[in-house]
């Protein structure tokens, strides 16, 4: 599914990535294997400053979901994703390499996950269509807080591009700014403005707030795909980044029950 935004990060070390093989060439690393096999996860930065494994929801969906089929894994970090686009021609984040083998997007990632250890993420056809209603619904709500909410786009550019040279802070954010909210609009996302974004983000809110009083998990009794992309969104929320955002959802007392006990059932 297609993320048009940008979600450029700065990261102090750069990894530089090897391998020549285009992906198009490569196997799809196949989860029958008898041996373990050794899994990379290609991301940027962890966002510690605000408590996050990663200031990405996919990557921070991947580390959560990895971790609750119990798999272990290492991270490989880059400065943008454009450094693992030799992996990932869509030049984005997360890849996971499995044996070496890239695997991108991060719901392709989710689906080996679930195969390589069943019974861990439950994975229904209607929690697969929810997974992808928060990679691509819930995520819009998520990159306008950060881009073009104006009430905090100081502590996320502050966050972004703390280390980057003057230039990059001073120009080139503004640019990627005004690049990442025209893909907003383009999305319908931002189209009618702040308070139209925001109007529909709350009534989205209760509408979760309601629905996730009924089970332990969205769909039931077991974690599932919908609530590791669900929590990749809304958890991203949940921080002093976003503080109106995080309000929203702190005020809605289900939803953040909900977020809390999905997030005890993947930080092992
Ligand atoms: N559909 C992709 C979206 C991934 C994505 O948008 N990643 C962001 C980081 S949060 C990225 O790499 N952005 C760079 C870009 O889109 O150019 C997935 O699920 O993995």
């Amino acid at each position: 599914m297609p993320m048009n935004a940008i979600n450029l990060l700065q990261v102090p070390q750069t990894t530089s990535e090897t391998s020549d093989t285009p992906p198009a060439a490569r196997r799809l690393p196949s989860t029958a294997q008898t041996s373990t096999p050794t899994l990379v996860l290609c991301e940027l930065r962890a966002a510690s400053e605000i408590g996050l494994e990663s200031h990405s929801p996919f990557c921070l969906k991947i580390h959560r979901s990895l971790r609750a089929a119990g798999l272990a894994y290492t991270s490989r970090h880059g400065s943008r994703p454009s450094v693992f686009s030799k992996l990932n021609p869509r030049a984005q984040v997360p890849v996971l390499l499995v044996d070496g083998q890239p695997i991108v997007d991060s719901s392709a990632i989710l689906s080996y996950i679930v195969d390589a250890r069943p019974g861990t993420i439950s994975a229904t056809a209607e929690e697969w269509l929810m997974e992808d209603w928060a990679d691509t619904s819930l995520n819009g709500f998520l990159v306008a807080s950060r881009w073009a909410d104006d009430r905090n786009w100081d502590r996320v550019r502050q966050a972004y591009f703390a280390e980057a040279p003057w230039f990059v802070r001073t120009l080139v954010a503004p640019m990627l700014r005004r690049k990442v909210v025209s893909t907003l609009v383009a999305r319908d996302v931002w189209r009618g403005g702040a308070e139209a974004c925001w109007t529909s983000f709350e009534r989205t809110l209760d509408r979760l707030d309601t629905r996730v009083r009924r089970h332990a998990f969205f769909s039931g009794p077991r974690l599932s795909v919908a609530d590791l992309a669900i929590f990749g969104q809304l958890h991203s929320l949940r921080t002093e980044l976003t503080p109106w955002q995080r309000d929203a959802v702190l005020a809605r007392p289900g939803l953040s029950r909900y977020l809390d006990h999905v997030n005890e059932a993947t930080a092992v």
